[in-house]
Formats: C-alpha cells, sequence, structure tokens
C-alpha cells in the first residue's frame, strides 16, 4: 500500500513538472517570437566582463557603483575587524578556560554562580557595539534607497520566467530578456558565460543617475545586480526603488534572486554600461530618442505648454507597468492607495 502511494506521488510529480516544463518553454518561444529585437551582446561590443563570478574568488565582485563601494567598506573596514575581535575575544576566553581550569590544573572548582559587574559589562558592551553599527548601517540603507536626482528610469518587471526592461524617458524602447542556452552559446561561439547571458541585454549609460522602478507580472521575483549593490525584490501590483550610477563601461551579470518557481536559476539580468554617447547611439538603433530630442519635439508641436510637462518630466507618471499588472476592476484598492501616497511623496521631495 505504502509503496503504490509512493509510485502515485512520483507520477503525479512528474506530470506537474513536466506540464510546468512545457508552459516554461511554450512562454519561452512565445516572447522570443513577440520581442525579438537586434542583439546587443557586450563581447561583440567590446566591452569588459567586470561583474562576474569568477573561480575561486573570494570576497565580493568589484563595486562598479558608489553604493556597493559603500558597502564593501562597512563590510571590510567595520563588520570584518568587529567579527575577527570579537571571535579571538571568544577564542581565547574558551583556551583560557581549557588551560587555567582544566580537571589536572583545577581539582577543587569554584561554586560562584553571580558576578554582578561581569553579568553588566558582558550585556552592555555588546549593545554599544550594535548601537555603534546602526549608524552606518541605516545611513547605507538610506543611501540604496532611492536618489533625489535621477537623470532616467529603467522600468523593470519580473516575469515566469524572464525580464522585461522599458525605458520610459527614451520614447518607451522596452524589450524583453532570455537566457541564451549553453547550446547556442557554443554555436555561435560565444564567450559569454552560460547561465547569465541574455538574448536582449539592458544597455545603461555611465556616470548617470539612474532609478530603477522593480515589478513583477505574476509571482515574487528579485533583482539583484551584485556589482552594483542592488537587490530588490519585485512584487506583483507594487513598485519597489532603488537607483544605481555605473561608474566604469563594461558588462555586469545578476540573477533572479527570489525562488519564483521551476525556472528561478535561468531568468538571468545582464547589463552593458557604456559611454552616454554610445547610450544615444543604442537607444536611436531601437527607435527611441533621448529626452532632449522629446522635449524638443514637444515644445516646437505645442510651445504654450506648461514648463514642467516640456521638460520631459516622467517621474509623476505612474509607471505602466503598475496599471497592467492591475488592470482596471481587478486591482487592488490598498496598492493603488500605497501608489498615490508614494507618487504624491516624489512629487513633494522634488
Ligand atoms: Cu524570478
Amino acid at each position: 500500500m505504502v509503496e503504490s502511494g509512493l509510485s502515485l506521488m512520483t507520477d503525479l510529480e512528474k506530470m506537474t513538472f513536466k506540464r510546468l516544463s512545457l508552459v516554461a518553454t511554450l512562454t519561452g518561444v512565445l516572447a522570443l517570437a513577440l520581442y525579438a529585437v537586434p542583439a546587443f551582446a557586450g563581447a561583440a561590443e567590446g566591452l569588459e566582463i567586470i561583474g562576474q563570478p569568477k573561480n575561486w574568488a573570494y570576497g565580493f565582485q568589484p563595486p562598479a557603483s558608489p553604493v556597493k563601494l559603500q558597502m564593501e567598506e562597512f563590510h571590510n573596514h567595520l563588520l570584518v575587524p568587529i567579527i575577527t575581535l570579537s571571535s579571538l575575544f571568544v577564542l581565547a576566553l574558551l583556551i583560557w578556560v581549557v588551560v587555567r581550569y582544566n580537571r589536572h590544573v583545577n581539582p577543587t572548582p569554584s561554586r560562584t554562580t553571580h558576578n554582578t559587574m561581569l553579568e553588566i559589562v558582558w550585556t552592555v558592551v555588546p549593545v554599544v557595539i550594535l548601537v555603534l553599527l546602526v549608524v552606518p548601517s541605516m545611513k547605507l540603507l538610506y543611501t540604496a534607497d532611492r536618489t533625489h536626482e535621477a537623470e532616467m528610469t529603467l522600468n523593470i518587471k519580473g516575469y515566469q520566467w524572464y525580464w522585461g526592461y522599458e525605458y520610459p524617458d527614451h520614447g518607451g524602447v522596452n524589450f524583453l530578456a532570455n537566457l541564451v542556452s549553453e547550446q547556442d552559446l557554443k554555436k555561435n561561439n560565444d564567450p559569454r558565460p552560460r547561465l547569465l547571458a541574455t538574448d536582449n541585454p539592458i544597455v545603461l549609460p555611465v556616470d548617470t543617475n539612474i532609478r530603477l522602478l522593480i515589478t513583477a507580472a505574476d509571482v515574487l521575483h528579485a533583482f539583484a545586480v551584485p556589482a552594483f549593490g542592488v537587490k530588490l525584490d519585485a512584487v506583483p501590483g507594487h513598485t519597489n526603488e532603488t537607483w544605481v550610477r555605473i561608474d566604469k563601461p563594461g558588462t555586469y551579470y545578476g540573477q533572479c534572486s527570489e525562488l519564483c518557481g521551476a525556472n528561478h536559476g535561468f531568468m538571468p539580468i545582464e547589463v552593458n554600461a557604456v559611454s552616454k554617447e554610445r547610450f544615444a547611439q543604442w537607444i536611436h538603433a531601437q527607435g527611441g530618442k533621448m529626452p532632449a530630442e522629446i522635449a524638443a519635439e514637444k515644445a516646437a508641436a505645442a510651445p504654450s505648454v506648461a514648463p514642467g510637462a516640456a521638460a520631459g518630466d516622467t517621474t509623476l507618471e505612474k509607471p505602466k507597468d503598475a496599471s497592467e499588472a492591475h488592470p482596471p476592476g481587478t486591482a487592488d484598492p490598498t496598492v493603488k492607495e500605497k501608489e498615490a501616497g508614494k507618487s504624491g511623496k516624489k512629487s513633494g521631495a522634488k
């Protein structure tokens, strides 16, 4: 009886798995067919691959943004010394106890159970250490939270199991990015790393404050690029915000970092950071326009338009993603309220 029950379970599981893989394959093929845009492979563009895990590497990937640099300094100059000193101190105490108070050296042990002074010290010292850590830690959290001087916005949306990107300040250039299979990399002699290369890498300009607005279409995902110090949940019906300023041209990789289903491990993130000139070229090649061009067009079309609107300011517009995630009628009113509050805050901060 037990055995037949077990075999039934595995059959059921197999069926579910087969169905899941079929759905995944169909979704992938459909997405590819619908949204194929010219590829912009980093390796082909002569970009150095910087943000990538390496064999036997120790520590973090090289920091490529001010936030990641601060994170690394916080870790290397504060956390590591505190952890090292605490561990060494405890180790020294242990060794002292073992050597000085073992059965042979100290045959009649003391029966002391309390020492008020000692108890106060071993409570207060850890509290002081934690309080000391809170200050730089909160500072770092607020730095990573958002930029008040965003020069452009990238909308990011997680799907099962690929990413969608949109450039709202550049004429709405948008595309989906799927994993490039290992076979295809080999077939095309593509030097990019397996499980990380995508068919449509994100292209971003260096030395630019980029606002990242992250959401999801179906389940929880997380957008994470280690070299940028970015890891933020992608939540359906909710937009999370962070930012990045990339210091150096190159290719940077990341992955979805929230268990999101069968192909969670196969929705990588590939970013090509290029000079501002090359970014403008790329935007034009995608059929988009630079904000200055859009502003000029708007000014020419309607000279009497309000100055705020002519500047191509899209920060007050609700990201398209949010309305897609909750079509009219299905929207969760609490989410709407929250988003309204968020955009209200943003306009207040301006
Ligand atoms: Cu995911």
